[in-house]
């Protein structure tokens, strides 16, 4: 099953850090990282008062499930030294399941599609890199994107 993954970062050196996660997915039994898109430095949105994110998105290719994959990437998250403190705050890393071939997901634990990933241009740019033309049950990311403020996104870092 191919699955897309958000991931973001703003403590620390936020590209080492995505780049230490996307290692340490692919070293997961059952996930394979197959692509990951340019590094992005973006506005923070939701709490404003932080520093500039580094964001991309990642598709992998699993045999787990979404629900096993997001343990995975809490479990990496951990690892890598992220702690919680309160809603959008700064983070070290931050990995979200976004989409799943398929499969819809409704429950506490995870959402998919990821219930904001429409109006955020830090995801829908680097998933347009990825995927110019993704359509997912009758949604159409790449209308989303024409939507969105573009202005967020600072500028295109490599990888
Ligand atoms: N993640 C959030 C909230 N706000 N802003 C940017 N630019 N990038 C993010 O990854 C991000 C955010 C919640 O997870
Ligand atoms: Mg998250
Ligand atoms: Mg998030």
């Amino acid at each position: 099953m191919d699955m897309l993954l958000g991931l973001g970062a703003n403590l620390g050196d936020p590209a080492a850090t995505l780049r230490a996660a996307l290692a340490a997915l692919d070293r997961v039994p059952g996930i394979c990282v197959r692509r990951c898109s340019s590094f992005y430095r973006t506005q923070p949105v939701g709490y404003i008062d932080q520093p500039t994110f580094t964001n991309a998105v990642a598709e992998i290719e699993t045999t787990l499930s979404p629900r096993a994959v997001l343990g995975a990437c809490l479990g990496i998250e951990a690892a890598l030294g992220r702690e919680r403190t309160f809603r959008n705050a700064p983070r070290v890393v931050d990995i979200d399941v976004l989409l799943a071939d398929g499969a819809e997901d409704n429950t506490a634990e995870l959402t998919l599609p990821h219930p904001r990933m429409r109006e955020r241009a830090f995801v829908l740019v680097p998933l347009s890199e990825l995927c110019p033309s993704l359509k997912w049950h009758g949604y159409d990311f790449a209308e989303d994107l024409k939507k969105v403020d573009t202005t967020q996104i600072f500028e295109r870092l490599g990888d």
